[in-house]
């Protein structure tokens, strides 16, 4: 397999029952991907991931005018990976988005750059120097940045999967999950149930 793993958000502050926006069934999505990755790390060429890493001003706090409670504040444990170390150490990438506090289009992973170089290697860049030309995208939230990261990937031309099983939605209105599986086909990603 050539393509590149994609695990978007799986923090505390989402994955985690005591995290401060913590999506339904977050915590087995995590255990489901530790499993995955477990079984596939010898078959994708790369594991990313994604984590949002706000600062203290950011827009999207309600403190701040916005529509969400404070969360993924940079080095705190909400911002942590809920992970194993196991599975961290498999990790190539560690992309952290929504680090502008006044970027009001932050959700996608490919707005976000790579934590571990100083000159800010974005996700296209890693995923094109290493001729990735497929991805296939999981982690929470389905209706957020999965969705926004998965749109942005078929739109820069990779072939994009979205595997559902390792996801999870907000669902802030009941049916938000399905408009997103909607949105994201209509932008040519491949849902595999
Ligand atoms: C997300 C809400 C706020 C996400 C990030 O990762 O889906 N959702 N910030
Ligand atoms: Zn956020």
């Amino acid at each position: 397999m050539k393509q590149v793993l994609i695990i978007v958000d799986i923090q505390n502050d989402f994955a985690h029952p005591a995290g401060a926006l913590y999506v339904k069934g977050g915590e087995k999505v995590a255990l489901a991907i530790e499993q995955l990755v477990k079984e596939k790390v010898n078959d994708y060429s790369r594991i990313i991931a994604t984590a949002d890493w706000h600062p203290e001003n950011h827009y999207s706090f309600k403190e701040n005018g916005g529509q969400w409670s404070k969360h993924c504040v940079q080095d705190t444990w909400g911002a942590g990976l809920l992970l194993s170390g196991w599975t961290r150490e498999k990790i190539h990438s560690l992309i952290v988005k929504g680090t502008d506090p006044d970027n009001k289009n932050d959700y996608s992973g490919f707005g976000g750059y790579d934590i571990q170089y100083a000159i800010h290697m974005t996700l296209q860049e890693i995923l094109d120097v290493k001729e990735n030309k497929e991805v296939d995208i999981i982690g929470v939230a389905l209706d957020y940045c999965v969705k926004a990261t998965a749109i942005d990937a078929a739109k820069l031309g990779y072939k994009t999967r979205v595997l559902l099983k390792y996801t999870a939605a907000v669902n802030l209105k009941p049916g938000d999950d399905e408009k997103a599986i909607k949105e994201m086909e209509k932008e040519g990603v491949e849902i595999i149930e």
